[in-house]
């Protein structure tokens, strides 16, 4: 069986952030306020009244962390740029603040040898956008367009590769759908349109990186949907699914078009909100890459509920993380094989821009190390059975602010004690800037080192 050592030569190393989650200063140097700030402050949003307001102080501690991730050895470093920093109220000219910090995190990267990552939109829309209609509104496509172009052209001389959105399905489903993230909406699937306003968002934005010479990735959570059991109606409901959460979002962006909805029992409410030419427009600038956000696989049955056509199941038997989500390492190359078969050569590329567990041991996180080695280990054997898969970003660098969940699941190969900010490494780390060594060495010397 390949293992993670038998990942190809030149294959890139990396962690992955988010802006919210980590840089805290949320009213300093111009910074406007995001949905995030709004919905946090509401009662009862996140547990314990937890917000991103400090988080991991990032802002002001960014060397330190680069730091750590030079120790790590790493190629490259996922990161989130919040838009409220560089536009206050998500138009009009930039603030020179906003751009400074990002140009100051950059410079310090390639210093450090590791090459930036950044995402443009992890979540944390201007609140001034929000209060014009937010992702519901077609012209929150064009605004991002205007952001993208004052961060490209200010960074775009460092910085080779760009992902435009992270999760645009968890931003629809979790923000606009069920009202447990920001915006907090709880539209059920009136929040349709937020899907193609966040795709021809980057349609928009991918076609100005590519005329930069820029490469475009997008950062989609996509999941390997089974049926609970091979009943007929839990098969219609796992291909209901399957063109809810995975298709909706990349059959637009390598086939050009969407699944059709309707047929799977989805009311289709996109009639009315693509225009004609936004399709042409969303697949124009072929993708560098797909990034993949992995965390497990999701089972299937019938509806039990007359408004959408399926329901989500518990996966039996599988172990847990500390967040209850089931670990599943081989849903990694059953996701990647049924992408390779459903797109052929429109796949470009993976790279995984996500994977990893929150864990209840603080520091000796023998759960994460087992978690991580497993999924690294399945990756291999779908790279050996001919998929293209050029990079791993683990989620995340530091413990940090985790959505609706504060500070609750510690997702780091770093421990951050939230009282005093103080980092410490923990066993995941140690192991994590081991395999990048071992690995490493492996193909500068053709196999000439083993490991234990
Ligand atoms: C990502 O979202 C985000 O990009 C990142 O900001 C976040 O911190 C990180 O992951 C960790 O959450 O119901 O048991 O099947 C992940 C979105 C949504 C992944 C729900 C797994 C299903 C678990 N996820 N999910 S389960």
């Amino acid at each position: 069986m390949p293992d993670r050592f038998d990942l190809p030569a030149g294959f890139r190393w990396g962690v992955s952030t988010a802006a919210y989650q980590i840089e805290g200063a949320v009213t300093e140097d111009g910074r406007g306020p995001s949905i995030w700030d709004t919905f946090t402050a509401r009662p009862g949003t996140v547990r314990d009244g937890h917000t991103g307001a400090v988080a991991c102080d990032h802002y002001h501690r960014y060397p330190e962390d680069i730091e750590l991730m030079r120790g790590l050895g790493l190629d490259g470093y996922r990161f989130s740029i919040a838009w409220p920093r560089i536009q206050p109220t998500g138009t009009g000219p930039a603030n020179p603040a906003g751009l400074a910090f990002y140009d100051r995190l950059v410079d310090a990267l390639l210093d450090a040898g590791i090459t930036p990552l950044p995402t443009l939109f992890h979540w944390d829309l201007p609140q001034a956008l929000e209060d014009t209609g937010g992702w519901l509104n077609r012209d929150t496509a064009h605004r991002f367009a205007d952001y993208t172009t004052l961060v490209a052209d200010r960074l775009g001389d460092r910085v080779p590769a760009w992902i435009t959105l992270n999760e645009p399905f968890v931003h629809m489903a979790y923000g606009y759908a069920f009202g447990i993230h920001a915006p907090g909406r709880a539209l059920m699937l009136d929040a349709l349109p937020t899907a193609h306003h966040q795709l021809l968002a980057h349609g928009l934005a991918a076609a100005l990186l590519a005329e930069r010479g820029l490469d475009v990735l997008i950062a989609n959570n996509l999941t390997p949907v089974r049926p609970a059991s091979p009943s007929p109606a839990d098969l219609a409901a796992t291909t209901a699914y399957d063109a809810l959460h995975n298709r909706l979002f990349t059959d637009p962006l390598l086939l050009g078009h969407y699944p059709d909805l309707s047929a799977y029992g989805i009311t289709d409410d996109l009639a009315g909100t693509v225009h004609p030419g936004d399709l042409d427009l969303i697949a124009a600038t072929p993708l560098t890459g797909l990034g993949v956000n992995y965390y497990n696989p999701t089972h299937i049955a019938a509806p039990t509920d007359p408004g959408l056509p399926f329901t989500l199941v518990d996966i039996p038997d599988a172990p847990r993380t500390a967040f209850d989500w089931p670990i599943v390492p081989e849903g990694l190359p059953e996701l990647l094989h049924t992408l390779h078969t459903r797109y052929g050569p429109a796949l470009p590329p993976i790279t995984i821009t996500e994977n990893g567990c929150s864990t209840t041991d603080p520091l000796d996180d023998q759960s994460r190390i087992t978690y991580l080695s497993t999924h690294l280990d399945a990756l291999a054997t779908a790279t050996t059975q001919g998929i293209d898969i050029r990079g791993y970003y683990t989620w995340s660098l530091l413990d940090n602010f985790e959505w609706a969940e504060g500070y609750h699941q510690p997702f780091g190969l770093v421990h951050v004690d939230f009282e005093t900010q103080k980092r410490t490494p923990k066993a995941s780390y140690t192991w994590y800037r081991d395999l990048i060594a071992v690995h490493r060495a492996r193909w500068s010397k053709e196999g000439s080192v083993t490991f234990p």
